[in-house]
């Protein structure tokens, strides 16, 4: 390990030593405020200088436990020492080249991983881009080409990213859509399966997804079904059982193909590589971007050899696409996943911080809902009593956890979901402050 990379200075410990957000933050947000867009938004003004593991440190030196991963992007942990050697190594020998101008190995080395990896059957090839919205839009520039159908539907609750393409099928108008005129076309939203506030079984959901479809679009003019294993933004939303399967088939039935994207909930982070593989999707074609290369900005689209090789040399690319550092990057995650146990780690995150989660519940009737796969987990909280959202109690939470040292994001279509996307780094002692943490934010706020 180099030593310019210095990561294990960050003690692996919560630690608070100046209000929140601490003076250089404040001088920091001020000169930021002068010139970075008012369109970026800010979920905890406190700026930060290194991370490793599971911890944040910010300019002040406070510490904050990241229960958000930068959105779930570092599931294998910040500063990763065998994904920093790696594209290290890479950076001292080639920065960049391009894919379609003068190719290397390293990009046909993740695209053999993601082969041996993705949920889809038989051959499967790949093609990397930069962001999780780039590989969604890529892959329905594909399923539209393979298909020859113009419509693609998507699921309520559905979160794909910001581009117009992307951002017309996000379910939210506010913030992604309005305002900013014309919206993509040929983008349907049906309805999803949502347990808590629909209570239908995994069929009977599928049946009123299949019925809206048929009505509302027809099958012969859909390319595809495009969804979120586990709806990320959304409020991590994991479908009843059996919803798959009945959509899945009428989806094949009809040649309509099915794309998950797994851009949040792929990569380790549900206890799977990919979350389809538990919840029964047999995808066509899978989106992945966040946990792919560990923190450094790299995305995919994997599908089918067939449909993936229905575009002609030159119709997909892009200047930065696959960088070589990145590959590099994520090809360190890939060989972590089974030298060192990942899925079990995400699993035991799952059975430690979402048994905390559940015990809380019973102290605690503002919390609805304990749900989630792996390392995203994630409490609905509501009105007790009801299903009435409380995005107020959400906020306090949540503001209550930052002053003492936890990250916290919320999710939902109306804010009212604490979402829980640590690395899984994050150790059984931390996790237990966290609880800690959360039952003291809802015994303060009397809920
Ligand atoms: N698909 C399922 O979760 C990104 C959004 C962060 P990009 N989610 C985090 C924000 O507020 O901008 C996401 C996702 C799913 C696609 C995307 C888009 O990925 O890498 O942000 O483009």
């Amino acid at each position: 390990m180099s030593e310019s990379t210095n990561t294990q200075s960050v003690s692996q410990e919560r630690k608070i030593v100046t209000e929140v957000p601490g003076p250089k933050s404040v001088a920091l947000h001020e000169r930021r405020n002068k010139v970075v867009s008012t369109g970026i938004g800010t979920a905890l003004p406190v700026y930060i200088e290194e991370a490793h593991g599971a911890i944040l440190r910010d300019v002040d030196g406070n510490q904050f436990i990241d229960c958000g991963s930068g959105i779930g992007v570092t599931t294998i942990g910040h500063t990763d020492e065998k994904v920093l050697e790696a594209a290290i190594a890479q950076a001292q020998k080639l920065t960049h080249s391009l894919i379609t101008v003068t190719p290397y190995e390293s990009y046909v080395k993740v695209a053999e991983y993601l082969a041996k990896y993705t949920p889809v059957e038989g051959p499967v090839k790949s093609m990397l881009v930069n962001s999780g919205a780039e590989a969604v839009e890529n892959a329905i520039k594909i399923a539209r080409r393979y298909t020859g159908r113009p419509g693609v539907a998507v699921l309520e609750c559905g979160y794909h990213g910001r581009t117009m393409l992307t951002a017309t099928m996000n379910h939210k108008a506010v913030p992604y859509t309005a305002g900013f005129g014309s919206r993509a076309s040929d983008i349907y939203r049906a309805p999803n399966s949502y347990p808590l506030h629909d209570g239908l079984t995994g069929e009977e959901a599928a049946k009123r997804t299949i019925k809206f479809l048929e009505k509302t679009v027809s099958a012969g003019d859909l390319a595809c079904v495009i969804a979120e294993p586990v709806q990320g933004e959304g409020g991590f939303i994991v479908p009843a059982d059996g919803y798959w399967e009945t959509l899945g088939k009428w989806c094949r039935e009809n040649g309509v193909l099915v794309i998950a994207d797994e851009v949040q909930s792929g990569i380790v982070r549900t206890g799977t590589v990919y979350a389809s593989e538990q919840l029964g999707i047999k995808p066509d074609m899978v989106t992945t971007a966040k946990g792919i290369a560990g923190g450094f900005p790299l995305s995919a689209v994997t599908g089918r050899a067939e449909i993936m090789d229905s575009c002609p040399p030159g119709t997909l690319g892009g200047t930065f696409a696959g960088n070589p550092i990145a590959c590099a990057a994520a090809i360190s995650v890939f060989e972590q996943i089974e030298s060192d146990n990942l899925l079990d780690e995400a699993k035991r995150i799952e059975k430690v911080f979402g048994g905390g989660l559940r015990e809380l519940k019973e102290k605690h009737p503002a919390i609805a809902e304990v749900r989630g796969l792996g390392a995203m987990l994630a409490i609905e909280i509501t009105k007790p009593g009801s299903l009435e959202p409380d995005a107020e109690l959400t906020k306090a939470v949540i503001g209550y956890a930052a002053q003492n040292g936890v990250l916290l994001l919320n999710a939902g279509l109306y804010d009212n979901v604490l979402r829980f996307l640590p690395s899984i780094k994050l150790t059984d002692e931390l996790i237990s402050e966290v609880l800690t943490v959360l039952d003291e934010a809802f015994n303060e706020a009397g809920a």
